[in-house]
């Protein structure tokens, strides 16, 4: 081994640890706020024991454990007095009926890797911090990143957020036993060395490459929105077509052009996941409907003018109809380029092991996105074999989750060595 060049564990220790972390995975899965599915929203009573199970490993690591104001897991690995913090993990949280692995696979590879860079036996000269983030998906308050948000200070302008049962962001935070008080507290370093985050791809690409592991060049941009439309509820049988102001024929018709301006326009995806017809009776012809939109694109401009024509769309069925619309915003995302320095160290890293790592463009949003306003930040996929995911079955291959903790841990000794004293 070269004087310079950093102890790396052997290989069998890596794969050690990463079918370790798979198994934490599986385990994970069962912790639920609904028996039978994984399902976990943010700060439910699953996530306590999620933290308990995540805190062991840390423990077992050394590492200084705390909760921050917003649920966030943070374990720490001390690096020199004054060193900057690289920042490792992703997010706990989960969409309804989900798989293992979105979100969490991140997170246990944290300390998975921070593991095997104690086994390394030489200090780093930076400190090392997992995070599991409290809230990425936006599932309870219809608006993501709660938890991310946190560490580049705007979490605060969520905290009147209302989920369905009228629970502020606020009340779930005291219910937790936390205090939205502390938010500065958990700010992210002014001069973090990085954000690096590990997630299954969720889509075909890395499949069709016949890839493992990929790198991340940019994550598209998103808007999330309710649309509510309102006519006049009324009988199904004795009210003549003439006659109707059918919110649902409205959105039927919104939702028809939404998958056709989708189908037509390169890279453009949208999506309408949630619809609710009031009073919701099959011999009454609605009188309210509120639906979610979903909407990306890897440019910003696309998105914009996609969104516009959609809404102009929705606005004329309403109106042909005489029925009024609401256009509620929830979330707005641009698209983030990833750190073009981290980037290359993932592609040298991957490199240096044999592998190759094609770049993608995300279609997924993530917490990298949002640590991109504070530091440099970086993504490296994780092959999903049958594409799937938001579905309970999302699946990795493990000798794939194997080579993606070796680059991780070899990105992390390359950037050591380089940046050693
Ligand atoms: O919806 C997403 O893009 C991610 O799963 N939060
Ligand atoms: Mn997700
Ligand atoms: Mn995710």
């Amino acid at each position: 081994m070269k004087a310079d060049e950093p102890a790396r564990p052997a290989s069998a220790d890596l794969s050690r640890l990463s079918r370790a972390a798979l198994d934490l995975c599986a385990e994970l899965a069962t912790l639920t706020e609904v028996p039978g599915q994984t399902t976990r929203t943010y700060l439910c009573p699953s996530a306590a024991q999620m933290h308990t199970r995540l805190r062991a490993w840390a423990d077992r690591l050394g590492m200084t454990t705390r909760l921050d104001a917003v649920g966030n897991l943070r374990s720490r690995l001390e690096g020199p007095p004054g060193a900057p913090t690289l920042y490792l993990g992703s997010h706990l949280d989960t969409v309804p009926n989900a798989g293992a692995y979105d979100g969490i696979l991140g997170v246990v590879l944290g300390y998975a890797a921070a593991e095997a860079l104690q086994a390394g036996g030489r200090p780093l000269p930076f400190g090392i911090e997992v995070l599991a983030f409290s809230e990425e998906e936006g599932v309870r308050y219809g608006v993501s990143f709660i938890g991310s948000r946190a560490l580049v200070g705007t979490a605060d302008e969520l905290l009147d957020r209302l989920d369905r049962e009228g629970r502020s962001v606020r009340d779930a935070i005291r219910a937790f036993g936390l205090d939205e008080t502390e938010l500065p507290g958990a700010l992210a370093e002014a001069n973090a060395l990085g954000y690096l985050e590990v997630h299954i791809e969720q889509g075909p690409v890395l499949q069709d490459a016949g890839a493992a592991v990929g790198v991340v060049s940019s994550i598209v941009g998103q808007s999330r929105l309710t649309l509510g439309f309102a006519g006049q509820a009324a009988h199904a049988g004795t009210t003549p077509m003439t006659l109707r102001r059918d919110p649902l024929a409205a959105a039927a018709r919104f939702m028809v052009a939404a998958e056709d301006l989708a189908r037509a326009t390169p890279g453009l995806v949208a999506t309408v996941g949630m619809i609710e017809a009031r009073p919701g009776a099959g011999n009454v012809i609605p009188g309210e409907v509120s639906l979610s939109l979903d909407i990306r694109h890897e440019f910003d401009a696309v998105r914009a003018e996609a969104l516009a024509a959609l809404l102009d769309t929705a606005e004329r069925e309403a109106a042909a109809r005489g029925v009024t619309l609401a256009v509620i915003p929830r979330m707005e995302e641009s698209a983030t380029p990833m750190d073009a320095g981290l980037r290359a160290g993932l592609h040298e890293a991957a490199a240096g092991l044999g592998l190759a790592a094609p770049e993608l463009v995300s279609g997924a949003g993530h917490d990298a996105q949002i640590l991109a306003a504070r530091m440099p930040a970086a993504m490296l996929f994780v092959r999903s074999p049958n594409a799937l995911s938001h579905h309970p079955d999302e699946m990795v291959n493990p000798e794939d989750v194997d080579a993606a903790l070796a680059v991780v841990v070899r990105l992390i000794e390359n950037l050591a060595g380089g940046a050693r004293a």
